[in-house]
């Protein structure tokens, strides 16, 4: 039977695996077993394997196929590593409690980032990954620091399985010095919006223009459902904010951002424009991500034609392709005005 923690999906879109595994010390954790009984209750096929990373036998024919099927496939396991990565420029850190995502966005980073693995793993020992923070929030006590949830996942796509957000925004409740966020681009707000938050939790959602979303972000909620659920989440008392990503140049992308902060104005609640918080991305790429998105997604019309870009060299790693400056500054002056004449109150995080 599906327990108290553990919505059974029916209606929409929540998301439903096609084949859950399990590493078989996740079984000795209460949420281990609640999702082990929450995919019995939905007579998922279960298989146990002794760590995620012997998952080398996943159905599919094809890498495409393989690659679909990995994106429907859920592994429940502990987490070990409690060394938590930085996150600039959202938060100080990034509080791990999932990787990888069901949704199909063509521009994903996550694509590159979790490499051959883009099955979708929760973590059941949020006993240990809450200990961590609060050793990270004491070490930079008086300041206070800020943990971003969404750095290697969708959490609230998968919360109808875990309940970890909640068990992380009950958590912060209770920390004077920490602060959790967290965005999405679903609308499931709904296990969230009784929780005792105490204001410490801040969520954005993910927004962009029709063109980006009907062209580059197959398989997530729809524009006007996460307006909804921000106009929800900030009635429940939770600061919001909007996360504008990937800012894209396509023709008419003037038109394109007016029309998205129109319809922004006209669908949240007057209330929601308290500690109304914007973060601008511009699209990037490297070079390896481009080759994994023509693979998987080769019909794309996102453009990364290096020739166009800016090479931004990367302090670890490859680097990355921006826009020329004239059309970076271009399209954040343009989206700054839209926001400043729109939401005056409101402020801009950073554009990146
Ligand atoms: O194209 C993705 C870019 O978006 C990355 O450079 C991070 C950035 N980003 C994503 C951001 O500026 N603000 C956010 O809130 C993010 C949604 C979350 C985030 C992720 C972050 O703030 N800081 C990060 O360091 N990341 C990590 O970036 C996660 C992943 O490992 C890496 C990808 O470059
Ligand atoms: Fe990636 Fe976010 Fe899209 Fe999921 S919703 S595929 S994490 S960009």
């Amino acid at each position: 039977m599906a327990t108290e923690l553990l919505t059974p999906p029916r209606k929409s879109n929540l998301f439903l695996p096609e084949l859950v595994y399990f590493e078989p010390d996740s079984l000795d954790y209460p949420k281990g077993k609640k999702i082990y009984e929450w995919a019995q209750a939905q007579d998922l096929p279960i298989r146990m394997t002794t760590s995620h990373n012997r998952i080398t036998n996943l159905p599919g024919d094809s890498e495409l196929e393989k690659y679909r099927i990995a994106k429907r496939t859920l592994v429940v396991g502990v987490k070990k590593t409690l060394k938590f990565e930085q996150s600039k420029p959202s938060a100080e850190y990034a509080i791990p409690i999932a990787t990888g995502c069901m949704a199909h966005c063509h521009y994903c980073y996550l694509q590159t980032t979790l490499g051959a693995k883009p099955y979708i793993r929760v973590y059941v020992n949020m006993d240990d990954i809450t200990g961590a923070a609060e050793k990270y929030i004491q070490e930079r006590e008086p300041e206070i620091t800020r943990f971003e949830a969404a750095c290697t996942s969708d959490p609230l796509g998968l919360e109808h399985i875990t309940g970890s957000l909640s068990d992380l925004i009950r958590f912060m409740a209770e920390q004077p010095l920490g602060r959790l966020r967290f965005v999405s681009k679903f609308h499931h707000v709904e296990p969230l919006l009784d929780l005792p938050h105490n204001g410490h939790t801040r969520v954005r959602f993910s927004v962009n223009a029709d063109y980006v979303i009907k062209n580059f972000e197959p398989a997530t909620s729809g524009f006007s459902e996460r307006i909804e659920a921000a106009g929800k989440m900030a009635r429940a008392g939770y600061p919001v904010g909007f996360i504008v990503a990937p800012i894209i140049w396509f023709d008419g992308w003037e038109e394109g951002y007016a029309e998205l902060f129109r319809r922004l104005k006209a669908e949240l609640p007057a209330d929601a424009e308290k500690q109304l918080t914007f973060e601008l991305i511009q699209h990037r790429f490297t070079k390896t991500a481009k080759r994994v998105i023509e693979q998987r997604y080769p019909k794309t019309k996102l453009e990364m034609d290096e020739a166009k870009r800016k090479y931004k060299w990367g302090k670890y790693g490859q680097g990355k392709y921006v826009y020329p400056d004239e059309q970076a500054n271009a399209l954040r002056e343009f989206i700054t005005e839209q926001i400043f004449e729109k939401f005056p109150s409101s402020s801009i995080d950073y554009f990146t």
